[in-house]
């Protein structure tokens, strides 16, 4: 450890004084005092009192591996030693840039045979607002420019990230969203569609696909009012994530690419969460069956152990820029740092070899999905979804309408509380419960975190019982 030892509440003095921590009310921070987390093994953190934590949420939604991988260390270590970082701007490149390129075209869906690095999801992201405008422009069409996405995306927190999101609370500071970025209803059938009748199973299952057109409907009449020759791109998440582990419809994604086809609009898919192995697929665009023409990466890339992250540039777009594109003027001081690609080529030769993918497909996503069934009987739960290693429970005050708890109640807030409390970690979105543990995790530890997740959603419902707002 290159820090020095400290106590909790010297922890949390210093933290206090000098450092602004990302979505956080500061003031609210400073009073209660940060978890200071101070080492991970495996799936397990321990803060510094000592605590050990499950941690379901993967530092955050990154470190698909686990912690410790020796493989990971070791590779950062020796790309340290030999070239800590070079750039590859004026006509040159480092071999863990090429290498990874190389390795990240071999897992990629097929159409995928070009990437371009950057250091982060949101960095990605921008990448994407300038390449689709770019593509456009060199084929002559530089009206194409609207790029549409969805109320309750998460892209990330730059500028073009925060506005290709559609998240309202974001939107609300920094004069957001940037101009040519619009947004259709998301794919949540829970919140738009259930209604309020108890549904027998096949009820439910019609209403959901029934609900999955109209849900991909919604672009083409955006499309349509803004004219289809202004379009340059649809962008999402194949399940949404930060918004709640909302998985679509299955006639969903099929039916968005169908109307992207018709209109010759570029498809984007945002793999930041479900790539890598999340859900039970290397990339979530082919869990869904749907070809995207650009992808964006990060997180697992790396299992999160550095930064990284990146787009996958399928062959219509990179013909065109590589063909007639002329200079891209566009790039990171970090894109393909070869640390950075070390650690992302050692991750992905350590799912490769261990099988992670295959084992989420085969075993733990169908394992994990038993697990939630059953929870779905538990008196709070409203809906349950599992896709891969991700999941979410909807807590509702009645199960069988669906009605939720007055927001101001705050229950998932509270539960969230008894997670931290039970040595879970799981987050809250609203009332949505969700989870994505490491893709290593074994069927006896989800055992465990289920085991976890249950007495929480206990000690929740006698706090709704006692303060009588179930009723
Ligand atoms: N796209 C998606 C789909 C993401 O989930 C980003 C882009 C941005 O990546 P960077 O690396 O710039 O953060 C993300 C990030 C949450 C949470 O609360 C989720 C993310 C980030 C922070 C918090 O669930 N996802």
């Amino acid at each position: 450890m290159n820090t020095t030892q400290r106590s909790t509440q010297e922890w949390q003095a210093a933290d206090a004084a000098h450092y602004l921590h990302p979505f956080t009310d500061f003031k609210s921070l400073a009073g209660k005092g940060s978890r200071v987390i101070t080492k991970a093994e495996n799936i397990y953190l321990w803060d510094s009192d000592g605590a050990k934590i499950l941690d379901a949420m993967s530092g955050l939604w990154c470190v698909n591996v686990g912690y410790g991988q020796q493989a990971l260390i070791d590779a950062a270590t020796k790309q340290l030693t030999t070239l800590p970082f070079y750039n590859s701007f004026f006509q040159t490149a480092t071999p863990p840039a090429i290498e990874l390129a190389e390795l990240l075209a071999e897992v990629t869906p097929p159409q995928f045979q070009h990437v371009f690095f950057s250091g982060s999801g949101s960095e990605g992201n921008d990448t994407i607002v300038r390449m689709v405008r770019r593509y456009w422009d060199v084929l002559g069409q530089p009206e194409r420019t609207v790029i549409i996405s969805r109320n309750n995306a998460y892209h990330g927190s730059t500028m073009a990230g925060a506005s290709l999101g559609g998240m309202s609370g974001m939107h609300a500071q920094g004069g957001l969203p940037i101009p040519g970025i619009v947004h259709i209803e998301q794919p949540f059938w829970f919140e738009l569609a259930r209604g309020t009748e108890a549904l027998s199973p096949e009820a439910e299952k019609a209403s959901r696909d029934a609900f999955g057109l109209k849900a991909a409907s919604w672009l083409e009449a955006k499309i349509l009012e803004i004219g289809a020759d202004k379009v340059a791109a649809f962008i999402g998440e194949p399940v949404q994530g930060a918004g709640g582990v909302i998985v679509p419809p299955d006639t969903y994604w099929p039916e968005i690419q169908r109307i992207c086809d018709k209109y010759n609009i570029l498809l984007v898919s945002d793999e930041v969460i479900c790539g890598f192995g999340r859900t039970g697929h290397w990339f979530g665009c082919e869990r869904f069956g749907y070809t995207p023409d650009l992808m964006t990466f990060a997180k697992g890339v790396t299992s999160g152990y550095i930064p990284l992250g990146g787009v996958m540039v399928g062959k219509r777009v990179a013909d065109v820029l590589i063909e007639q594109g002329g200079e891209f003027n566009h790039g990171y001081t970090y894109s393909g740092h070869p640390v950075a690609c070390a650690v992302g080529i050692a991750n992905i030769k350590l799912i490769q070899r261990e099988h992670l993918v295959e084992n989420v497909h085969d075993d733990l996503g169908p394992y994990l999905a038993k697990h939630f069934t059953a929870l779905a009987e538990h008196p709070l739960v409203g809906e349950v979804q599992t896709c891969g290693l991700m999941a979410a429970v909807q807590l509702v005050k009645d199960k069988a309408t669906g009605a939720p708890f007055a927001p101001e109640v705050e229950l998932g807030m509270l539960c969230r509380g008894h997670c931290f409390g039970n040595g879970l970690i799981m987050r809250a979105v609203g009332d949505r419960m969700i989870i994505a543990p490491p893709l290593v995790i074994t069927r006896a530890q989800i055992d465990e975190m289920m085991a976890l997740m249950r007495r929480c959603l206990d000690l929740t419902l006698a706090d709704a019982t006692r303060n009588g707002w179930l009723r």
